[in-house]
């Protein structure tokens, strides 16, 4: 374990320090594996981050992301008091109480005025359950609509609907321990490689140790495709075919639970006769999901004869406008061999955030109501009578897409949007970013000053408490409940944001909202999950329900259902059927046939794939901050395959402009055979706060599935056409910059500043006009009129304030990792800056493959030429892959690469 790093972001020293004694005991806030990590903060102010030995999810692991934390804790861009638009964009400072009261206010007014449909909150998987209990219990119980959804829409809301489907609730059968014990792993629309790293490992030890077998499918060859056994390049959207194709191959090859089917499930026989109609065969399957036959023969073959199975999937899965009927054809063919809710074998939903699952549980979802309960009159009485709450909401709200909507059409006037980033991470994000800007009242809760949401005109902020500063529960895509724990004490006057909710309720005159602590909501909560429960609802923290604070504070990780008197929770669920349908039996769901949401026309002649990448998190407002993150993917960028890129006459390392109905982006090119020919990617990360024209959310049509109202992210109609520029290269800040429209850039944080990689057409007179505008008087410059070269800086004493770099070549992936290289300097320094000699430079022009110990890719593809024919080979030699692991399915590829 390493990781000893300044709280002001500079990596301090990397060593195998373990966090002290005295650390604390916390959950990573970023993806749904769910790892504990010790953290702690020295006298000095430095932040250890190690991972915990005792978390029954990791293990003591940690992936880049987690590692990195400590990197990502500075206050530079933080909201640390309530902010209220004053003229223009500009805001002003107000105190909480005038913040509070505003908030309260607005909603009553609108309330008042249009009811209370006009309103609405846009909540988040990466809030603690406690802050989304509060939140909904304000809108669906006292202000009276459901119009209350999440981030969640776009990243669970099919698997939700599909496990309500099948088991009657949004329950997940399995846990991460049949990872370990399967024989055979499908990971489906996953990456986890890439998304799930701590849950890849397990998945590779097994794999290492037991001999288990790996099957990808994807549309694209992934880091995850890679490192498996079988890997299976799906069509888009035809996932429920080649399910279907299984559940016939299941039926007639004999090996279906006859049992099973018969004592515990319904409609088998309605489901196998539509999967006949859908893939009737094996060759049948492989022409509708584009593969070849012997692929999906060895795939079902393995299927068919291994009991123990974990089939995971993800957004391949869930971001379809079938997706819920993709989760379904899965189950129907776990469900067919009895292989559900046993040691090893499973369908298993992967979770994005690290609180999917919470958000879930208190029915953060507009057509849930709380605590895994719908809109059904008994259930909304029930609530109603716990809640003490005449005016509850009877229906249900709007989902995330119709929510926006109705923001554009104006019939919602006020909004709050708390822990997520819309105006970025929508489909048609500008068109959800116009209908932001529509709103009469528009009030953002975040950790950051400035994010695209925040500069979609909102009229007020307040400030949350971050990760390591607020204190509650999470739980993980194997139903395990686990603590985040604060460690720093909260900066400026930044507040929980279920002690915002609270307040504001309090302020609309709604009793019910006194909590004194995070602990004191969790106990409602719990509470609300147990009452009238008795047995028939599995999701039940009954036997929480009564936790002291401190038995509240010291909760070890736990797994739900944990009923009233029980001092455990169940690993798995369902594997003697019971399930929560009214007969108890689960039920397959004929799918419908695969179809995607919009079609290929001449204008858009190819499929664009989103998706993400190792080592940044969503609108990277957190991982963004991070100079070791930085280096792994440092600009936005799409792949296409060389075939496509000829014919388009994109060039590799070019610049591509990607076009779809909704919008359009720039991005750097990176031709590629991992991506299909008529297929893109572009990941998803980068935002108008980061980058110029690489908002990839523009470009994804708004089209849902009908049951679930997720998304169909991963399928959108492009056109792309390579666009130039006549120089590009590097300009290192200190402070981030106002840069002019119309030029592309890309700003990356590196140590003591930023990094722009820009590209543009403007003149040299332009940029030494930049750099004394924003830099100072003093410029220097170099300028290679036939090597098309400028080189300047802008001084302040021995100190470069501004450094530019410009060529005709893309810049070196590493150029300016470190400003220090920019201080003090001689003035024959100056010089040789300007002549190149001492660019600030890494030492090598490669992308950093193992962030941990930043090894790059150049070294590593030196190690393997020159004999070295393993992974662990390359750790011992050079470290990559050996702290945190992320990074060993790219230097297998390379291995193999070389090895032809
Ligand atoms: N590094 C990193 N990790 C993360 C996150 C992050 O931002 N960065 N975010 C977290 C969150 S919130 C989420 S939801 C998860 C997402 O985790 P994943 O779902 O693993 O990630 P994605 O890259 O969105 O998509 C997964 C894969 O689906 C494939 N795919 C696309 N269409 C289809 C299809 O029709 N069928 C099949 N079978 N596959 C298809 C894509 O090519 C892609 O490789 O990651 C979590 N972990
Ligand atoms: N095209 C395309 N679009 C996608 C996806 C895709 O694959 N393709 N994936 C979708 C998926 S699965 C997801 S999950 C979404 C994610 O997209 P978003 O929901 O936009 O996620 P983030 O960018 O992480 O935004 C989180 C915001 O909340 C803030 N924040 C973090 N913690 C807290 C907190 O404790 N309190 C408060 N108040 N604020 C906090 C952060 O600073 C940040 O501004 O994107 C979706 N959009
Ligand atoms: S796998 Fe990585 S990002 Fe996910 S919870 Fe673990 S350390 Fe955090
Ligand atoms: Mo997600």
């Amino acid at each position: 374990m390493l990781d000893v790093i300044s709280k002001s972001g500079a990596v301090a020293a990397v060593g195998a320090a373990a966090a002290p004694a005295t650390a604390t005991r916390t959950t990573c806030p970023y993806c749904g594996v769910g790892c504990g990590v010790l953290a702690s903060v020295d006298k000095t102010g430095v932040a250890r981050v190690a991972g915990d030995p005792s978390h029954p999810s990791n293990f003591g692991r940690l992936c880049s992301k987690g590692s990195a934390l400590g990197e990502t804790l500075g206050l530079e861009g933080r909201l640390l008091h309530p902010l209220r638009r004053s003229q223009g964009d500009g805001f002003e400072r107000l105190s909480w109480d005038a913040a509070l009261d505003a908030v309260a206010a607005g909603f009553k007014r609108i309330v008042d005025r249009h009811g209370p449909d006009a309103v609405a909150f846009y909540l988040s998987g990466q809030l603690l359950t406690e802050d989304y209990y509060v939140a909904n219990k304000l809108m669906k119980g006292f202000i009276g609509s459901a119009n209350v959804d999440t981030n969640s829409r776009l990243c669970m809301a099919s698997a939700v609907a599909g496990h309500k489907r099948a088991f009657g609730a949004d329950a997940v059968p399995g846990c991460y321990e049949d990872l370990d014990a399967a024989d055979l792993i499908v990971l489906v629309g996953s990456n986890a490689a890439w998304c799930h790293p701590v849950l890849f490992q397990r998945i590779m030890r097994n794999r290492e140790a037991r001999g288990a077998q790996l099957v990808v499918i994807d549309t694209r060859r992934t880091a995850t495709a890679e490192s498996a056994d079988l890997f299976l390049r799906i069509m888009p959207g035809s996932d429920q075919a080649l399910f279907s194709g299984l559940l016939v191959h299941l039926a007639e090859s004999g090996v279906i639970d006859s049992d099973h089917i018969e004592r515990r499930t319904t409609g088998f026989e309605a489901a196998l006769a539509q999967a006949r109609r859908i893939a009737p065969s094996i060759a049948a399957a492989a022409v509708s999901a584009g593969l070849p036959e012997t692929e999906v023969a060895a795939f079902f073959d393995m299927f068919a004869r291994t009991a123990r199975v974990v089939t995971a999937f993800s957004q391949g899965v869930n971001q379809s406008a079938q997706g819920t009927d993709k989760v379904n054809a899965i189950i129907n063919c776990h469900l067919a061999t009895g292989r559900i809710g046993k040691l090893g074998s499973s369908p298993f939903s992967l979770t994005g955030q690290p609180n999917a699952m919470g958000g879930r549980e208190v029915g953060g979802l507009a057509n849930s109501l709380a605590a895994h309960m719908g809109f059904e009159p008994e259930s909304v009485d029930r609530v109603r009578r716990f809640w003490n709450a005449p005016r509850i909401a009877e229906r249900e709200g709007l989902k995330a897409v119709a929510m926006f909507e109705a923001v554009a059409r104006g019939d919602i006037k006020a909004l709050w949007i708390v822990g997520s980033n819309p105006a970025a991470s929508l489909p048609d994000a500008d068109a959800a970013r116009g209908a932001l800007q529509k709103l009469e009242l528009l009030v953002v809760s975040d950790n950051v000053r400035s994010n695209d949401t925040i500069n979609s005109g909102a009229h007020l902020l307040l400030p949350a408490q971050a990760w390591g500063e607020k204190n509650g529960t999470v739980t993980n895509s194997e139903r395990r409940i686990s603590r985040q724990r604060a460690f720093l004490s909260p900066p400026g006057e930044t507040r929980p944001d279920w002690a915002i909710f609270s307040d504001v309720a309090r302020r609309m005159g709604f009793p019910g909202f006194d909590f004194r602590s995070a602990a004191c909501v969790f106990r409602e909560h719990a509470a609300l999950s147990a009452f009238e429960n008795a047995g028939k609802r599995d999701f039940d923290l009954g036997g929480l329900a009564e936790l002291s604070d401190d038995a509240y504070d010291a909760l070890e990780p736990t797994q739900w259902p944990i009923r009233p008197g029980e001092s455990a929770g169940r690993s798995r669920l369902f594997g003697e059927g019971a399930f929560n349908t009214p007969d108890g039996r689960a039920r397959f769901v004929a799918p419908e046939k695969p179809t995607l949401a919009s079609a290929l026309t001449a204008d858009y002649p190819l499929r664009l794939n989103t998706g993400r990448v190792r080592d940044q998190w969503h609108s990277m407002t957190r991982t963004g901050t991070s100079p070791r993150l930085a280096r792994h993917a440092p600009e936005p960028f799409v792949e296409i395959n060389p075939k496509d890129a000829k014919a388009a006459g994109v060039e590799q390392n070019g610049f591509a402009r990607v076009v779809t109905a909704h919008g359009s982006c720039v991005l750097r090119a990176i031709v590629t055979e991992r991506q299909p020919t008529g297929h893109l990617f572009a990941p998803i990360h980068w935002t108008d706060e980061t980058s110029a024209q690489a908002r990839v959310g523009a470009l994804v049509p708004p089209c849902v599935d009908p049951i679930s109202g997720q998304p169909e992210s991963k399928a959108a109609p492009a056109a792309i056409a390579p666009c130039a520029f006549a120089r590009q290269g590097v300009l290192l800040a200190r402070r981030p910059l106002a840069l002019p429209r119309g030029m592309w850039w890309a700003r990356l944080a590196v140590a003591g500043g930023f990094a722009y990689r820009i590209a543009s057409d403007a003149q040299a007179s332009f940029w030494l006009d930049f750099l004394r505008r924003n830099g100072s008087e003093d410029v220097v410059e170099f300028f290679d009129e036939a090597q098309g070269l400028l080189r300047a800086a802008a001084f302040r004493a021995d100190r470069a304030e501004l450094f530019l770099a410009l060529g005709r070549s893309p810049p070196p992936v590493d150029a300016g990792l470190d400003l220090s290289a920019l201080d003090k300097l001689s003035a024959s320094q100056r010089l040789e800056l300007l002549s190149g000699a001492t660019a600030p430079r890494d030492g090598e022009s490669s992308p950093v493959v193992c962030a941990c110990f930043g090894v790059s890719e150049r070294k590593i593809d030196a190690v393997i030429a020159s004999g070295c024919t393993d992974a662990a080979e390359v750790g011992r030699l050079l470290r990559a892959g050996t702290n945190c692991g992320s990074c060993l399915p790219e230097i297998r590829r390379m291995i193999a690469k070389r090895r032809g």
